[in-house]
């Protein structure tokens, strides 16, 4: 009898202990619309969560900066109010200096080059120096290569940006460059982006092909111009204290999660670019496609030069030069 009451009473303590687990809902929130690559990432990460976790973990999903700008939401996450984010790299050196070597103009060949330093010894030593500033950082994602778009004039060639203004980026690095490049820069978060090209508060913007369909840029922005002046990488974050609360098997799924949000998320990258250039030349884009490259490099020698001060030549060119 006695025995009896104690499994009874055993099973309701287990059975109200799992069904609490069951209860665990988590946030994650990117700038941009759902239906885009980081859109993907999201919904394939919570998708994966819940599968592994046997729906012992939720991750509920916002989009379009519902929850604030990429600023905001790495705020968050490290503060513990939301906890989990997908993010460019673009307001990351505030939090994380060392990341800021990544978004380094014509720092990666390609795609290709830049998945392999994030996925290899460079980027799991990157992700490893978000610990001590309150994040585990789960993988390395991707935002695409980005390119320029303006509502004044077809740009060709550097000499074309001098006095244009575009948003940037709250990123330094960025704005060091395109200011290198005679831009007039004006740091924003992405969620006033479109108002401020509508408004023409600023002349243009710079962004992967992913993020200027699934925003509708083509609606206030005349000229694109493949530019591809920077790899933008993609992070997964989560909060650190959220995460550590977790049982080695669970992290183990929070991290395989994510490394399937990263599939997703490149592979529509990927479409994205395949499609782009026919796609916003049917929305009534301008696109030139054919810029000589070398003539931005070489207008940004002086910005690289003080680039290699900063963050060493050497750990720019084991960057540079990894294959
Ligand atoms: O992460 O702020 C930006 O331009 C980003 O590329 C965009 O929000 C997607």
């Amino acid at each position: 009898m006695k025995l009896s009451k104690l499994v009874i009473g055993l099973g309701l303590a287990l059975g109200f202990v799992a069904g609490a687990a069951a209860q665990t809902t988590m946030k994650i929130s990117i700038s941009i619309a759902q239906n885009s690559h980081q859109g993907v990432a999201i919904d394939t990460f919570a998708k994966e969560v819940e599968k592994r976790t046997g729906g012992r973990y939720k991750v509920q999903t916002f989009y379009s900066g519902s929850l604030g700008g990429e600023r905001e939401s790495i705020e968050a996450v490290q503060l513990g109010t939301q906890e989990l984010a997908f993010s460019s790299t673009g307001p990351v050196p505030n939090f994380v200096p060392e990341a800021r070597i990544l978004d380094i103009p014509f720092l990666f060949r390609d795609k290709a080059h830049a998945r392999a330093v994030l996925d290899g010894a460079i980027g799991q030593e990157l992700l490893a120096k978000f610990e001590s500033k309150g994040f585990k950082a789960l993988a390395w994602g991707e935002n695409g290569i980005r390119h320029m778009t303006n509502s004044k004039r077809d740009v060709k060639a550097p000499e074309d940006l001098k006095g244009l203004k575009m948003r940037t980026m709250e990123n330094p690095v960025h704005v060091a460059a395109y200011k290198g490049l005679g831009i007039v820069t004006t740091p924003m978060a992405f969620p006033e982006v479109f108002t401020a090209l509508q408004q023409g508060t600023v002349d243009g913007q710079e962004n992967p092909l992913s993020v200027i369909m699934a925003s509708k840029f083509d609606q206030v922005q005349k000229h694109l111009t493949l530019t591809g002046h920077v790899y933008s990488p993609g992070i997964f974050l989560m909060n650190k204290a959220s995460f550590d609360k977790l049982s080695a098997a669970d992290k183990q799924a929070f991290l395989d999660a994510a490394k399937e949000g990263v599939k997703a998320n490149r592979a529509r990258v990927d479409e994205d670019d395949a499609k782009g250039v026919t796609e916003l030349r049917a929305k009534g884009m301008t696109v030139i496609d054919n810029v000589d490259k070398s003539k931005f490099v070489a207008t940004l020698a002086p910005v690289n030069a003080e680039f290699e001060k900063q963050f060493g030549k050497a750990n720019i060119d084991r960057i540079r030069n990894f294959k």
